[in-house]
């Protein structure tokens, strides 16, 4: 497979593992998990050409690394990002002192009056670093980059949950603790 493909393939997935999975008729378990032999099933029924060998390509080189298999290969999950309701199951993690977060203007009138919320996605995603924080706001525009206090969050009692692919995840920061 050449870039292009591996990237088709990946938005795909992000598609049926983190928001649609009906769309090829695919369920998700309650931690977010499917069988990766109905996925590759489902996948080439519904025109999405794909082999295993495919399938480990994409989750191995995909620059995210948003996608993995459990720890017996029978099944594959995305780390983070899912507007479907499910659980990741991951254990409460003492983050750093500061996270980043990216985002852009015209969101910033808004986030200063609520905070920054999770919007359509089951949590709130932050950067461990200002580069990486970039890139995410970039998506959108240009970046704006918001420093949050995350050590004293912690300390006042929010929950922060490390992603297995190294993404801070909270469900809410309110404003007071965004350093715009
Ligand atoms: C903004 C990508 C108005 C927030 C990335 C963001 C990430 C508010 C947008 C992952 C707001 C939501 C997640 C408020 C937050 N008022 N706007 N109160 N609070 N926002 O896509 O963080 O490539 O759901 O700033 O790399 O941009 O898909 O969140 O701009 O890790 O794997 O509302 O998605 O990863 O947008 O991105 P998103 P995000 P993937």
């Amino acid at each position: 497979m050449n870039e292009k493909q591996r990237k088709g393939i990946s938005k795909f997935l992000s598609l049926i593992l983190r928001h649609q999975p009906e769309v090829i008729g695919i369920t998700l378990d309650e931690n977010g998990w499917t069988d990766v032999d109905e996925l590759i099933a489902k996948m080439n029924a519904n025109g999405h050409r794909i082999s295993f060998d495919d399938l480990e390509e994409v989750v191995e080189t995909d620059d995210k690394q948003r996608y993995s298999f459990s720890h017996d290969g029978n099944k594959i999950r995305a780390s983070q990002g899912h507007s479907v309701n499910i659980s990741l199951g991951l254990d409460p993690q003492e983050p750093p002192a500061y996270l980043y977060h990216g985002t852009v203007s015209k969101f910033l009138d808004s986030i200063r009056k609520e905070g920054l919320q999770r919007m359509s996605r089951q949590h709130l995603h932050l950067s461990r670093d200002r580069e990486t924080a970039v890139k995410v706001g970039s998506r959108r525009g240009a970046p704006v980059i918001l420093n949050i206090s995350s050590g004293e969050m912690h300390r006042d009692g929010f929950l922060f949950y490390l992603s297995d692919n190294g993404v801070w995840l909270t469900d809410h920061v309110p404003a007071k603790y965004i350093n715009f």
